[in-house]
């Protein structure tokens, strides 16, 4: 017995229980001791039948992801996997919480698997970089077909209780006792007598298998693979267990997870697991935190609206405040209209667009926010403007709620200066949209309350952000790193480099799209704004604006966009715009490398990485990781900046912006002196007392 196993009977039926929290991952001390109890209850004659359940919130969520990179102990997952199979008498899994991974390779060895009606399973190996290496590429098909196991296994995407039932995964869903049913179904199953057929050797599922229709659908994954290796592997491997024999398509799925489990991407994938959860830790573990019963949104436009769905499709009831009855319905339809269209989509049934929009009370009286425990404002991107708010706000507002700003740029110590409750201002840093977007930047201003940060970033999680606390500084972290990154953009394209080429080098990196496709997307307006407020220029840019080639909202921008499209097409216009300029400026154009655009823009985004580490803008480097990678698309193969910076090389780094320190004499290309130290320490962190 040991502390992690325990086996208990129900008469001739034995129950194992796993019990390793938070989530049960099958780590080695509970993989020996289990194996341990599986062969002895296989031997025990007087054992009619096994069930193996968890204790706690959830069936096993996997391998132990902190083993990997480390030898390997055995018994592993395969080892054990394949001693359940040696049992002739029949075994059940009993499911509940979330079937994951290795959790579900588990499962798959049983004979039989029951589930609460409120679980989910799923083989969620390829987010890690890697594919279930457990025999779930093997086994699976040969229950729910290999088209659904190779949608299951390329998405990560885990699938309900009844959905599972229906598709063979399951054999039974029950409501309450799990533990009991379970056991009741495994000795009705004693009862009838077998042979119970183990899943390896059941081809039900694989047998009207059409492989062309497979491998169109495996094509068209593929294609979204973005330079991943693990969707690709788990293709292959789905599809080996359609064409090889058992045990060889076994074999290929371990040499394809050991390939997996040791490359750079997979390496970079679990780094950003862990660095998730790491960002979303407060300091302070045992603060006592706010309650957050009602939260008021001041402003009803693109940012307010979006706001407002996070927090209601989070389940806060909403107070929605606009300065007219006017501005406040039209912010309200279009709320309405953007959960009409998830109803269309199936994202979202009809009652809980109902159940959502009755969360929402409007109002243009900010006396109706005096029962607000959050309120946060998505106003005009002004100074004067949010500090009149904040300053209506600390008349209303109850003791004790907290005073959120949407602002990216704006100083919130200024703000929280402004008045008499400093303690409860922070920044609330929300991306557009802001209902679909992950990332939350909160902002840890000067006098911020600790509890009052704890309860927001508790909060996060509830409206399932990704957040990551920052400090102060012009553009936090994302937009001030965004802003080293395009530093360049403008010399870039003078120099000779087309729109269409840098954007090229970004998606060759593995960006979803690159800057000048971002830009048109959000609108060069926006830039535009920004830079005249700033008393900033951009030559090219500016020059479209004043055009009216604001991007896809005016079908022209730096591409040109054909009527309700969205694909990009390179302009001669824009690039003969480009070269006048450059000739104005005495620029001849000449040939530019893509790795000469990823050195002048992603490695003064590093830069600005290591300036905002040293300034104390972050607690960690990985903090910046999930920042870049939730919320500007940042590849999750290179695993975010920070890490790349790790894979790319410090010192060639280094290397690189001094030789462009010494052409350009420009900041941007200064190394900051944590980036050295990281060259000589390998780690960030060990730079950081800098
Ligand atoms: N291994 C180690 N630690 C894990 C873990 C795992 N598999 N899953 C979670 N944790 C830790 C996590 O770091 C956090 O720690 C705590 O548990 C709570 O997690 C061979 C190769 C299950 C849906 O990918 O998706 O099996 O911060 O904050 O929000 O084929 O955890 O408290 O110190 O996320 O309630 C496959 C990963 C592994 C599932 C629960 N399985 N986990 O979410 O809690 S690879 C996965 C999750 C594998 C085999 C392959 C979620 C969850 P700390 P949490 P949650």
């Amino acid at each position: 017995m040991s502390d992690f196993v325990k086996v208990s009977r129900d008469g001739d039926v034995a129950i194992v229980t796993i019990d390793n929290p938070p989530v049960n991952a099958l780590s080695f001390h509970v993989r020996e001791p289990l194996l341990q109890a599986l062969v002895s209850l296989r031997d025990d004659p007087s054992v009619a039948a096994i069930v193996i359940a968890c204790a706690g919130r959830t069936f096993v969520a996997g391998a132990d992801i902190t083993e990997f990179g480390k030898p390997v102990q055995q018994p592993d997952l395969r080892a054990l996997i394949a001693t359940l199979e040696t049992i002739a008498k029949p075994t059940v899994a009993a499911i509940h919480g979330t079937a994951l991974g290795g959790g579900l390779e588990l499962a798959l060895g049983c004979h039989f698997r029951v589930a609460d009606a409120g679980a989910k399973l799923g083989l969620p190996e390829v987010k890690l970089g890697l594919l279930p290496g457990g025999g779930g590429t093997v086994r699976l098909p040969r229950l729910v077909g290999a088209v659904k196991a190779l949608r299951m296994i390329v998405s990560g995407s885990p699938i309900g209780a009844t959905e599972a039932h229906a598709a063979g995964l399951v054999d039974a869903v029950f409501e309450g006792d799990l533990t009991a049913h379970a056991v009741n179904f495994a000795r009705e199953i004693a009862r009838k007598g077998g042979p119970y057929t183990p899943v390896r050797d059941r081809d039900d599922g694989l047998e009207e298998t059409d492989l062309a229709a497979f491998d169109a659908e495996a094509g068209a994954l593929a294609k979204k693979a973005r330079g991943l290796e693990a969707p690709i592997a788990c293709a292959q491997a789905v599809r080996n267990a359609v064409t090889m024999p058992f045990d060889e398509a076994l074999a290929a799925e371990r040499a394809l997870f050991v390939r997996l489990v040791a490359s750079d991407q997979s390496r970079a994938q679990r780094h950003l697991f862990f660095a998730e959860r790491e960002a979303a830790k407060t300091s302070a573990k045992d603060i006592v935190k706010r309650r957050i019963t009602r939260v008021g949104i001041i402003g009803a436009g693109t940012m307010g609206g979006g706001i407002a769905m996070a927090f209601a499709n989070g389940g806060y009831p909403i107070t929605l405040l606009e300065t007219s009855q006017e501005a406040l319905q039209r912010g309200l339809g279009t709320i309405e209209k953007n959960y009409a269209v998830s109803v269309t989509r199936g994202s979202l049934t009809e009652d809980a667009k109902r159940q959502r929009l009755a969360q929402f009370k409007g109002s243009t009286d900010y006396a109706d926010l005096a029962d607000c425990d959050l309120i946060v404002e998505a106003v005009f991107e002004d100074m004067a403007v949010k500090k009149e708010v904040f300053g209506k706000l600390d008349a209303v507002a109850k003791p004790g709620a907290i005073l959120a700003t949407n602002t990216s740029y704006l100083d919130i110590n200024e703000i929280a200066a402004s008045i008499s409750r400093p303690q409860d201002v922070l920044g609330l840093h929300f991306f557009s949209p802001a209902n679909v977007m992950k990332l939350l930047e909160i902002v840890r201003a000067d006098k911020t309350a600790p509890d009052a940060l704890a309860t927001v970033v508790d909060m996060a999680r509830r409206i399932g952000k990704v957040a990551v606390v920052v400090g102060v500084c012009h553009g936090f972290v994302g937009n001030r790193m965004l802003a080293a990154r395009g530093s360049e953009s403008e010399a870039l394209l003078l120099e000779g480099a087309t729109p269409s080429q840098i954007d090229q080098a970004f998606t060759d990196f593995g960006w979803p799209m690159g800057p000048f496709q971002m830009g048109d997307l959000a609108g060069l307006d926006i830039g535009w704004r920004n830079r005249k407020a700033r008393g900033l220029t951009a030559v090219i840019a500016d020059t479209l604006c004043e055009q009216g080639r604001f991007g896809q909202k005016t079908g022209r921008g730096f591409y040109l966009y054909e009527a309700d499209a969205r694909t990009p097409i390179a302009d001669p216009e824009v690039e003969a715009l480009i070269r006048t300029k450059a000739a104005e400026k005495g620029i001849a154009p000449r040939a530019i490398s893509a790795e000469e655009i990823i050195e002048r823009t992603l490695y003064p985004m590093i830069n600005e990485g290591a300036k905002i580490l040293e300034e104390g803008i972050v607690a960690r480097s990985s903090d910046i990781d999930v920042v870049w990678v939730n919320g500007y698309g940042f590849p999750v193969g290179k695993g975010g900046p920070m890490f790349w910076a790790g894979l790319e090389g410090a010192a060639k780094i280094i290397e690189r912006l001094e030789y462009w320190h010494d052409r350009t004499a420009k900041d941007v290309f200064k190394p900051a002196p944590l980036l050295k130290a990281m060259a000589e320490t390998g780690s960030w962190e060990a730079g950081a007392s800098i």
